[in-house]
């Protein structure tokens, strides 16, 4: 059992060894010192980590949008992993307060050009929450997690 637990520790390794290497080789030079893989997905696809929990990317860069500006996870505890790919802007991650039909009170207060942080929280409430950048609201950097039924 314990050999079986190592082989499976090792492959996990080399497996990620090998994507580390496929996306270095994919990779723009000038990206190169990012902490985010440059090929990460910002189409909206929520995928499930191993704990059940849905896991989502959202970028940002040098203008006032959220990519994407829209997604759909399933109510139920959410990883939302919000990337700058900006050179100069600095932006945040918060759920529009009263706009949805819950609070979701975690937030990521300060982003600067070129870093990552991941927020996790749970939604039970389905509907439309309005998320934003408090810096730049004003200039329409919103978007819409749209919750559906557990
Ligand atoms: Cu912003």
């Amino acid at each position: 059992m314990v050999e079986l637990r190592r082989r499976t520790v090792l492959l996990t390794a080399l497996a990620g060894a090998g994507a580390m290497v496929l996306s270095a080789c994919g990779s723009d030079p000038d990206e190169s010192s990012d902490d985010a893989p440059a090929d990460v997905s910002a189409d909206g696809t929520v995928s499930i980590a191993p704990d059940g929990t849905q896991e989502v990317t959202v970028l940002v860069r040098d203008d006032y949008d959220f990519y994407p500006a829209a997604f759909t996870v399933t109510a139920g505890r959410v990883r939302l992993s919000l990337i700058s790919e900006a050179k100069e802007l600095t932006h945040n991650f918060r759920f529009t307060p009263g706009a949805g039909p819950a609070e979701i009170a975690e937030e990521i207060p300060i982003l600067a050009p070129g870093m990552s942080d991941t927020m996790e929280f749970t939604v039970d409430q389905p509907g439309d929450y309005q998320f934003e950048c408090s810096f730049h609201v004003a200039l329409g950097q919103i978007g819409t997690m749209a919750v559906a039924p557990g």
